[in-house]
Parts: C-alpha cells; sequence; structure tokens
C-alpha cells in the first residue's frame, strides 16, 4: 500500500516538474563563432573547402547542421549579409535529393524547398549527378540555390537552432 502511494506521488511529483520550467529563445548578441542574420544563427565558412559530406560533418562538430532556407525572406537576408566582393562565391546548403532522387529537402529538417529558392532553370541534375544544393551568391544578381555534384569541393555555411534558455519555476 505504501508503496503504491509513494509511486503515485513520485508521478505526481515529476509531473509537476515538468509544467513548471519555461523556454525563452535567446534573442540577442552573436554566439562565437555563430553570427546572428534575421532570426538565425550561422556560421560562414569562407576559408575551408569541402565536399558535402565533409561539410556536413564540420558543421555536426559545431553542433550545428548545414544552412536550411526554408522560406525566400531567410536567403534574402543572408543575401544581405554577405560581403559584396564575396560575389559569385558558393556554399553548401543542407538541401539534396539523395534520398528520393528529384525530389530535394533540407536534410536538416525534411523540408521540401521552396520554388522561389531556386536559381533559374534549377535543379536540372546536370550530367545526371547532381544530388546536393549549393547557395550561389550573385552579389547584385541575387541569390539562388543550384544543385551540383554532392563531391565537388566548396565552401559552406553551418546553422545553429535558435539557442533556449530554461528556466524552472519554484
Ligand atoms: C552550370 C549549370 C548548373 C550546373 C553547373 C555545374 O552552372 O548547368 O546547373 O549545376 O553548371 O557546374
Ligand atoms: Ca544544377
Amino acid at each position: 500500500m505504501l508503496l503504491r502511494y509513494t509511486g503515485v506521488f513520485a508521478c505526481l511529483g515529476f509531473l509537476s516538474l515538468c509544467w513548471a520550467y519555461k523556454v525563452t529563445p535567446i534573442i540577442g548578441d552573436d554566439v562565437y563563432p555563430f553570427v546572428k542574420i534575421g532570426n538565425g544563427y550561422y556560421y560562414i565558412e569562407n576559408n575551408k573547402r569541402a565536399n558535402w559530406y565533409q561539410a556536413y560533418i564540420a558543421c555536426r562538430k559545431m553542433g550545428a547542421e548545414l544552412v536550411s532556407f526554408e522560406t525566400r525572406e531567410e536567403l534574402d537576408a543572408m543575401d544581405a549579409y554577405i560581403p559584396i566582393e564575396y560575389s559569385l562565391r558558393q556554399y553548401w546548403t543542407s538541401g539534396t535529393d539523395l534520398a528520393v532522387k528529384g525530389m530535394h529537402v533540407w536534410f536538416s529538417n525534411a523540408e521540401p524547398l521552396a520554388d522561389d529558392v531556386w536559381y533559374p532553370g534549377e535543379p536540372n541534375d546536370a550530367g545526371g549527378n547532381e544530388r546536393c544544393d549549393i547557395l550561389i551568391y550573385k552579389g547584385t544578381g541575387g541569390t539562388a540555390i543550384n544543385d551540383r555534384q554532392c563531391d565537388s569541393v566548396e565552401l559552406y555555411i553551418c546553422e545553429v537552432p535558435l539557442p533556449k534558455e530554461v528556466s524552472f519555476i519554484w
């Protein structure tokens, strides 16, 4: 009997703990080495080049993922941030159709790529072997996504989820 009540109270205690916390996003300064652009935190690799897989691993080592652009606005925010002299640079994103050929998704969250993020005429799967998606920065010419060969050695951008603060309310 006593054992049964102890179990019930332990359960209730645990449940009340679960309800008594608050999660607040930390909106504010950059979190080194990530920079805040729009609502996201990004690491833009402008020196080291890697194929898509190596780039993904490099981001994972930082607790991040290759970048995903769920909306055209996120791509525009990145476009406004990158210095004009970096025009024609290309950066790996998490976009890929490696799972289902012809169906490009952001690998970090499985969302399909929106139609308006693609460079005109892309994805064209040139040579029948373009499975990984890269951001092409064209300075004043705009920024858009192209499908490229995954083993192409390129720069990359990592993205971390919004840092959050968890506090218990006693
Ligand atoms: C051109 C286009 C692209 C293709 C690249 C490969 O820019 O055909 O679609 O991905 O070449 O280098
Ligand atoms: Ca292409």
